[in-house]
């Protein structure tokens, strides 16, 4: 339903109705939120919040934009306090025309003189409208509004400024054969008789031309009492606004003389709460839908990083091997350039020999330390929380071209280990993780996909029939990661984990029938070892 047409639907309903007082885009949704069928966007409380008094001091475009956010910000209805229509009966046309472009649903004018003063202030000397002229605005605002259910509502001041209910009903009366679809009727004093009276007088008029109040002042009045008398709308106009200065008076206090946020923080909502109320929800799914790669499901990293390299002697006396230097960088700075070039800014290292020597700014670091009584899967156990949904798992030692990221970062298996076809030529000492896929690389044709048999490490000369060498590149997807986790959890408890290494986990998930899916490659990475690897590096 349109929100014009639910405040008029709540204006003509045979029950009391109820608007609270919002200010802002925050307050008007904490009002919908609560249960309210309808907001009062009130004067008083927009011009508090402005920091500025209920004299039309905030000019009339600065309260359309505050209540373009109310609007906006809301599903239910708005009744916008538009004090005297900013002028005259143009000022009104003009008001009227662009309320409803901002989606609000009615406006209530008063029948003062602009600029206007606040009901409960100097009110002896608050000048009325001439009621012809008022009138006029009131016919103006009907015949501009393109939406019929589009509210005016007239407020009726001569209570307020001590005309008596004679003024009063006079007003009314001829406001409500204007056009007005609804009366204000406004009173300062403390009991409700003033309105009761008028509601008395005003009888089956009420039918079609519903009475609005805003009991601010005889607040102790039972609603009941209301009902009764067959108020259609009651509007509870400023409460929002007293209950935050109220708690904003206090935590400033606080605050300022505590010097501390110590004794505040548990009585006030959490930010999370802030970005609930401001719905990030929707933006966060909205991303998922609108951005090249959402950051949820934006790639990690992790990096296993935490053994010494010891066959790299004096090289790694200072520092790990993944920090000594190939071609100016260290040897890992170049997988986290990589990850960079590849937008994965989530990057963990596992360090643990000489952990302090990593400086890399904007990395996660999981320390093992106990990396000499441990390996590689007791480092990435401890990285365990990161391994979620897309997530690379890397050795920090290899060297590879970029290509092969982009092209893992393609692959849509659930686990994809990067696997070098290139074996023929290794030197029959050489040693390296050797495996066993489900058929040969082959680029004569295109590939059908391979996917993994069972790792092994060991020398060239022992495994003349394996399918190629694995790199140390491994890549999960949300699901990948799940059953990678839960294996590797699984692994932590057995005796011999300590000794485990990452070929293990991925033999162990064989043993349990999950595919690990291959993604070939012909050459164009190393990893470092030794001296000669060192320097072969350089060049790399
Ligand atoms: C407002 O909320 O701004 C009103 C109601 O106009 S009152 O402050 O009671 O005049
Ligand atoms: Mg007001």
């Amino acid at each position: 339903m349109k929100k014009t047409t639910q405040l008029r639907s709540m204006l003509q309903s045979n029950e009391l109705e109820f608007l609270m007082e919002a200010h802002n885009g925050i307050s008007a949704k904490i009002a919908e939120e609560a249960g309210f069928k309808g907001i009062w966007g009130s004067g008083l409380s927009i011009s508090a919040s402005l920091g500025v008094r209920d004299n039309n001091e905030a000019s009339w475009t600065q309260v359309l934009d505050v209540v373009e956010f109310m609007s906006d910000a809301t599903k239910i209805p708005i009744l916008l306090d538009g004090d005297t229509g900013y002028g005259n009966f143009n000022n009104m046309r003009r008001l009227v025309m662009k309320l409803e472009q901002r989606g609000v649903a009615g406006v209530c004018i008063e029948d003062k003189i602009f600029p206007k003063t606040n009901s409960f202030l100097r009110t002896e000397a608050q000048p009325l409208a001439d009621v012809d002229e008022f009138c006029g605005k009131i016919k103006a605002g009907q015949d501009t509004k393109l939406d019929d259910d589009f509210n005016i509502i007239a407020r009726v001041e001569a209570l307020i400024a001590g005309w008596g209910l004679a003024e009063a009903l006079k007003r009314a009366d001829a406001y409500r054969l204007a056009g007005a679809n609804g009366i204000l009727m406004h009173s300062k004093i403390s009991k409700p008789d003033e309105i009761l009276a008028f509601m008395r007088e005003w009888g089956e008029r009420s039918k079609t031309c519903p009475v609005v109040i805003v009991p601010t002042k005889y607040y102790s009045t039972p609603t009941n009492v209301f009902r009764e008398a067959n108020v259609s709308v009651c509007i509870w106009a400023n409460h929002q606004m007293r209950m935050a200065v109220t708690a904003m008076q206090a935590v400033t206090k606080t605050i300022f003389e505590e010097q501390s946020l110590m004794n505040v923080e548990d009585k006030i909502v959490s930010v999370a709460e802030l970005f609930r109320l401001q719905n990030d929800k929707e933006l966060e799914a909205a991303e998922k839908l609108y951005l090249k790669v959402a950051d949820a499901e934006a790639p990690r990293a992790i990096l296993l990083a935490a053994s010494r390299g010891a066959e790299l002697k004096e090289l790694t006396e200072d520092r790990p091997k993944v920090l000594i230097d190939i071609n100016g960088k260290p040897l890992i700075e170049q997988s986290i350039n990589n990850f960079y070039e590849h937008d994965i800014k989530d990057i963990s290292i596992v360090r643990g020999y000489k952990k302090e020597a990593f400086k890399f700014p904007n990395i996660k670091y999981v320390d093992n330390d106990n990396y000499e009584n441990t390996n590689e899967l007791a480092s990435l156990f401890l990285a365990k929380k990161e391994i979620v949904d897309h997530t690379i798992i890397s050795y920090g030692d290899i060297l590879y071209r970029k290509y092969i990221l982009s092209r893992l970062l393609e692959e849509k298996g659930d686990i994809t280990i990067v696997v070098d076809a290139s074996i023929e030529n290794r030197s029959n000492d050489y040693v390296g993780d050797f495996v066993q896929c489900s058929r040969k690389h082959s680029t004569k044709f295109a590939e059908a996909p391979a996917d993994l048999q069972g790792i092994k490490f060991g020398s060239a000369s022992d495994s003349k029939e394996a399918s190629g060498e694995w790199i140390g590149l491994v890549k999960t997807n949300k699901v990948g990661s799940e059953m990678l986790t839960q294996t590797l959890t699984e692994l932590s408890k057995t005796p011999e984990f300590n000794k485990l290494k990452l070929p293990d986990l991925m033999n162990a998930l064989l043993t349990k029938k999950i595919k690990i899916n291959v993604m070939y490659i012909d050459g164009h990475w190393m990893d470092v070892d030794s001296y000669s690897d060192v320097s072969k590096g350089q060049k790399f």
